[in-house]
């Protein structure tokens, strides 16, 4: 195994175990120096880091929430002197304050060895030209990989999120081998290679790290194959730092969460009690390797389940399985709980249907309508209505099969339905 500390990544559980309550110890004596966890955590009794004698005892801290990073905006939960932080940032805060992340230049240095490392984990290199599709600004996916790929000796492209004609020219003429997009970017782009005049070959293209969004496995499959290369599945957010939170290895089975870095805890949507490794709950972290903003048992929103047992790899961090959706992306369909992952897991299934869906919801009297717009492959939409027709009974049988509701079928020729630049918007409710 080629990896980046082998000491740190192959540490036994218990050695684990140990350094990770001496990390949680660092970073409660930490939070404690911010004035939203000095209150937080004097009010359950907590006042120094010697009030956690075990990792059991981690449970007596309530949960951290994102409305906690809102309220405490923008130097709640500052630990040190803005004299030290070297960098910030911070949320689009479309939905009311921005939550804002500082970070020291330890802090960073930190972040960038978790990147080296996941970076290694898929089998980057030096030598290796990295195109970096990510937005880069506020956003954290796009700086977030720069430096861990740059400290590997990777020539760096940051090219960040966009222009895909300018992408595929940067791809052709610097031999362009690791690209990191979101998935349906990878996609798009895909259904834009001929337009430009290129094909698969014309590239040296050998791996994808794909992540900042849901999606199937059904949507790595398509991207390999498509492209002819490895797709890595990548996790963050920007509240535990972004990218390299999680990254799966060459294994592809499941995504290591870096547990000398983050303390992960799953739990139950509803009791909010830890659950059973294999059982799917909400993901709840906790940073280890930050200073400045020092952030415990965060709740993520995130849906995963603990896979158990050991990676092949022989790392021996925990592995979490793909994010199948967020706590408050739940869709209430007259009544039915409805996942966006488990729609797109249907279409991906459909060899006939191409790389772009949307989920639309609307109200018809006092009924919600569900109403699915999905472009079909190249070469396949036509005029003839029997084949399409045929087409669309299949696609609402087996989504009727899978979420209990027959959708209305919209089928699109490719290119159609819009794309973003950034994370995919996949469902649009007018209700
Ligand atoms: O999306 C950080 C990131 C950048 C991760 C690039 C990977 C690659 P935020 O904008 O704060 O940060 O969004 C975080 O995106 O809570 C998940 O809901 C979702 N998300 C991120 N990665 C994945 C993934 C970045 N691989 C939120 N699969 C998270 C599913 C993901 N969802």
């Amino acid at each position: 195994m080629v990896c980046q500390n082998e000491e740190l990544e192959t540490l036994d559980r218990e050695g684990l175990r140990a350094l990770q309550l001496f990390q949680f110890k660092r970073a409660v004596t930490n939070a404690l120096r911010t004035p939203f966890y000095s209150e937080r955590l004097r009010s359950v009794g907590i006042t120094s880091s010697e009030d956690l004698k075990s990792l059991a005892d981690i449970e007596k801290i309530p949960f951290t929430t994102k409305d906690d990073l809102r309220d405490a905006y923008p130097t709640g939960m500052l630990s040190c002197s803005m004299d030290d932080v070297v960098r910030m940032h911070a949320s689009s805060g479309t939905t009311g304050d921005p939550t804002v992340i500082y970070l020291n230049q330890k802090d960073l240095d930190n972040w960038t060895d978790m990147t080296v490392r996941s970076l290694m984990a898929v089998g980057c290199h030096r030598g290796d030209v990295f195109q970096n599709m990510m937005t880069y600004g506020l956003f954290t996916g796009g700086i977030g990989l720069h430096y861990g790929a740059e400290k590997l000796g990777m020539l760096v492209i940051p090219a960040s999120s966009g222009n895909t004609a300018r992408q595929y020219k940067l791809m052709k003429d610097f031999g362009t081998t690791v690209v990191h997009a979101t998935p349906s970017y990878m996609l798009h782009m895909y259904g834009k290679m001929s337009d430009y005049g290129y094909k698969p070959s014309d590239f040296k293209l050998k791996r994808a790290l794909i992540g900042a969004e849901p999606h199937a496995e059904e949507i790595r499959q398509k991207i390999e194959e498509l492209w002819g290369i490895d797709a890595y599945n990548s996790y963050g957010l920007s509240e535990m730092n972004g990218p390299s939170v999680a990254f799966e290895c060459q294994e592809k089975a499941g995504m290591h969460l870096w547990e000398d870095s983050y303390y992960m805890e799953v739990i139950d949507r509803d009791s909010f009690l830890p659950v059973e490794d294999g059982t799917e709950g909400e993901l709840v972290l906790t940073i280890l390797i930050r200073t400045a903003t020092p952030i415990l048992r965060y709740r993520t929103k995130d849906l995963t389940s603990v896979i158990p047992g050991k990676c092949a790899c022989g790392r021996s961090s925990r592995r979490i399985n793909r994010i199948t959706g967020r706590t408050d992306d739940m869709m209430i369909i007259n009544g039915v709980n409805v996942f966006p992952s488990q729609i797109e897991e249907v279409i991906m299934k459909m060899p006939e249907m191409g790389n772009n869906y949307r989920i639309l919801l609307r109200k018809k009297g006092t009924l919600d309508q569900l109403i699915i717009q999905t472009e079909v492959s190249e070469g396949l939409f036509s005029d003839d209505t029997r084949k399409m027709n045929a087409l669309v009974s299949r696609l609402r049988d087996d989504l009727r099969a899978s979420i209990t509701i027959a959708p209305q079928i919209e089928l699109h020729e490719p290119g159609v339905l819009p794309v973003q630049e950034g994370k995919a918007i996949r469902v649009v409710d007018e209700r």
